[in-house]
């Protein structure tokens, strides 16, 4: 039985890895969580296990890092912790630097001075890909983020290559393209536009007011893979012979406009678009009714306009492919959506006990 460390259990990704490495290993898992006074369990709180342990610990303050990796001796590190919401990195650009860059340091640094058998992953971004120079993209890629994001990113994959080579660690930092699903948070485009779908459709249903919502460039291109299929395949990095760089993606490109057509289809909506020379014009219409707007606010001080991945060589090292398709994808968040409005419980709360509380 193994000892593992995941950071950010309580977001999209380290919560599907909990339930992953609880379904499929025997191991014990020490989920991290920050000291808040409020907590935010709501992706973790259907998971009842003894083997799941939440502990403090805050990825921007080494010594926290250090206690914990000196307590616990971990086998694994899985650091899925971030601010990872590029847009926010322009009026944050320290704290994504501080969160997304320096946090990995000190956990590189804990696990030369503590740990050195520990293996670490690093979670990388398409982000650093930024202005492309070609499609699809593959791992020699070059660095050309265009946010604050995209630069913290770039340094943290620089940085785990200087310690895997320097002395010797299994750290690996795999670029992880667009994944979504179902505990998506709601600033990011997909969970945005199916929750909102999800909404129009029950006022529709109910003759209720339509209020519409907004967007920014839906024109984007993105390579779109559901988290739960990515967590499967970092899991079997982890587990390889030889720590190295990798990719994931589902090898395909789609607009954020395709996007929110196929959660029209899905929530059986008839829609039309109304499109000018300009596209700060362009509206969505469902029944003669304007359901989504463009709006300036949501456009970003530099856009990636074009992800599109390419992961044939991961593949084929962890002899992995992704399960859902984009289709799929898109249908599974829109139906989620929809049961969650429901089964909406505002009275639903749901605590945990924090093992290192003082
Ligand atoms: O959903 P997004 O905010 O995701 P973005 O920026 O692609 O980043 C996500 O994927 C990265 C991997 O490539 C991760 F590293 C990162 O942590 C995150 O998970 O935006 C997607 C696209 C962008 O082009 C954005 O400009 O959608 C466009 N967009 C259009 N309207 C919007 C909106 N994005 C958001 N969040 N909100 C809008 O209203």
């Amino acid at each position: 039985m193994k000892k593992i460390i995941i950071t950010g259990v309580t977001g999209q990704d380290g919560s599907n890895m909990v339930r992953y490495l609880l379904n499929n290993t025997e191991h014990i898992i020490y989920g991290t969580v920050r000291r808040l006074s409020v907590t935010n369990h709501e992706n973790i709180k259907d998971i009842k296990d003894e083997r799941f342990k939440l502990i403090n610990l805050d990825i921007t303050d080494q010594q926290s890092i250090i206690n914990n990796v000196k307590s616990i001796m971990p086998d694994y590190i899985i650091n899925f912790a971030a601010q990872s919401f590029v847009g926010e990195s322009w009026n944050t650009p320290i704290q994504t630097f501080t969160t997304n860059t320096l946090s990995v340091m000190y956990f590189l640094e804990s696990i030369k001075e503590y740990c050195p058998t520990c293996r670490f992953y690093s979670a990388g971004s398409s982000e650093e890909f930024g202005d492309v120079e070609y499609v699809p993209q593959d791992i020699k890629h070059p660095c050309r983020p265009r946010s604050p994001y995209g630069a913290s990113k770039c340094s943290a994959r620089h940085l785990v290559k200087v310690y895997r080579e320097s002395y010797n660690l299994f750290a690996i930092h795999c670029i992880l393209f667009n994944h979504e699903g179902i505990r998506r948070g709601k600033e990011f485009v997909t969970r945005k536009i199916t929750s909102n779908i999800a909404r129009i459709k029950k006022e529709i249903d109910n003759g209720e007011k339509v209020t519409p919502f907004e967007l920014g460039n839906i024109y984007a291109k993105r390579d779109w893979s559901d988290s739960e299929d990515f967590v499967e395949a970092v899991w079997l990095m982890l587990n390889m012979k030889e720590p190295r760089e990798y990719v994931l993606s589902s090898n395909e490109t789609h607009t954020v406009k395709e996007f929110v057509e196929l959660s029209c289809q899905s929530a059986g909506l008839k829609y039309q678009w109304f499109e000018t020379i300009n596209e700060l014009d362009t509206k969505l219409i469902v029944n003669g009714e304007v359901i989504m707007k463009i709006s300036k606010k949501f456009y970003r001080p530099a856009e990636v306009d074009l992800l599109y991945g390419d992961s044939t060589e991961t593949r084929q090292i962890l002899n992995w492919k992704p399960k859902v398709s984009f289709k799929d994808l898109v249908y599974k968040m829109v139906m989620n959506d929809i049961k969650l409005l429901d089964n909406y419980n505002p009275n639903d709360n749901n605590l945990y006990n924090i093992e290192n509380t003082l």
